[in-house]
């Protein structure tokens, strides 16, 4: 496949999983985080992206001056090999202080852990020389509305990001909305709601967000719409494509895996729209099926990058004129076929 100069592309040590899922224990064996750096520049990817731990593991029994040590000699690290921090994401969701929630918990000590765990992110993204912070907001919700205030989640939403903005004047917050898991509801669930709450922050235009295929789709939207929406505004920084298939828990399935069109769909957004132009990234936070066998364990990566380069030359190769003629004549039944056709190959 064309190597295309315009995307650079990136995936999180998280991508390389072992297979567990909430029925069953790992199929594959481990692997170090090496053999992870190792294998993406391998596969020819130009960045990764962490969460805190992943960069610094074990973070929170670590000092602050140990945090920032073992940031840098990560950096040296990923200069040695060439590859780019895209960026670095809090992980409010697995420590016991995110029990009910990190930046909406209902117990302040709780939200104040939340808080400085993120500045501390916010070094390591220093460290690691990207400005991009990425806020999927995992806890911030209910399992009953009548557990918390939504009207006080948003205030403390904003409070929360005030204080990032406040600790570093550079960087910038992506919000990545998801409508629900492990929350029954989520604060926050769409593009829309990430782009609306920025506009309550101290600085509005630091404050953007990331898409990801499976948690617009698990809204219930379209990816492409959300993608066509966020550019509009200036303010999609980073996308996670991925698939997944109707309402059920996050598939994080290989790019295209489910549906072909809708994957086609945001690949024409993003070439419409100039994504990529500014350096931002595509991400595919995709996971091999727990079946895959070890030998098979980074398919699902290079699977989802051949999708997408497809879909690049499929979306540049659009009749156009075609297509145009037939939407003036508000011909969309021939349309659809002419869509069809196009990917199908004739
Ligand atoms: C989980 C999210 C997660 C974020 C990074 O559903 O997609 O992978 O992208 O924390
Ligand atoms: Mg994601």
């Amino acid at each position: 496949m064309a190597k295309n100069p315009r995307y650079r592309f990136c995936v999180g040590p998280w991508n390389f999983s072992e297979g567990r899922d909430p029925y069953g224990p790992e199929t594959r064996p481990a692997q170090s985080f090496d053999w992870k750096l190792g294998a993406l520049k391998e596969l020819g990817f130009d960045g990764m992206m962490f969460h805190d731990d992943d960069a610094v593991p074990d973070i929170d029994s670590k000092s602050p001056a140990q945090v920032l040590k073992e940031a840098k000699e990560l950096k040296k690290r990923l200069d040695g090999e060439g590859i780019v921090a895209e960026m670095v994401a809090p992980r409010l969701w697995f420590h016991p202080n995110t029990i009910d929630g990190a930046y909406t918990s209902n117990d302040a000590k709780q939200r104040r852990y939340a808080i400085d765990r993120s500045k501390q992110c916010i070094d390591i993204a220093n460290v690691l020389g990207t400005d991009l912070i990425v806020l999927w907001l995992a806890r911030e919700g209910t399992y009953l509305r009548e557990s918390k205030n939504g009207r006080r989640s948003t205030d403390l939403l904003v409070e929360a990001l005030d204080a990032m903005l406040a600790h570093d004047k550079r960087i910038r917050l992506a919000i990545e909305p998801k409508p629900n898991e492990p929350m029954d509801h989520a604060y926050i669930p769409t593009t829309g709601h990430a782009l609306a709450i920025a506009q309550l922050a101290m600085a509005p235009a630091r404050v953007g967000c990331l898409i990801e295929s499976a948690h617009a789709i698990l809204a219930g939207l379209d990816p492409a719409d959300e993608i066509d929406f966020a550019m509009t505004f200036g303010k999609l920084w980073s996308v996670h494509l991925n698939d997944q298939n109707g309402l059920k828990f996050d598939q994080d399935k290989p790019f295209g895996s489910a549906n072909l069109r809708v994957a086609f769909n945001q690949v024409r957004v993003l070439e419409r729209t100039g994504y990529g132009k500014n350096g931002e990234f595509v991400c595919f936070d995709v996971h091999p099926f727990r079946t895959t066998k070890p030998e098979h364990s980074l398919k699902h990566l290079s699977n989802s990058r051949e999708t997408f380069e497809r879909l690049v030359a499929k979306a540049r190769s659009f009749p156009e004129k075609a297509a145009q003629k037939l939407v003036a004549d508000r011909n969309y039944q021939d349309l659809d076929q002419l869509v069809l056709n196009h990917l199908m190959g004739s």
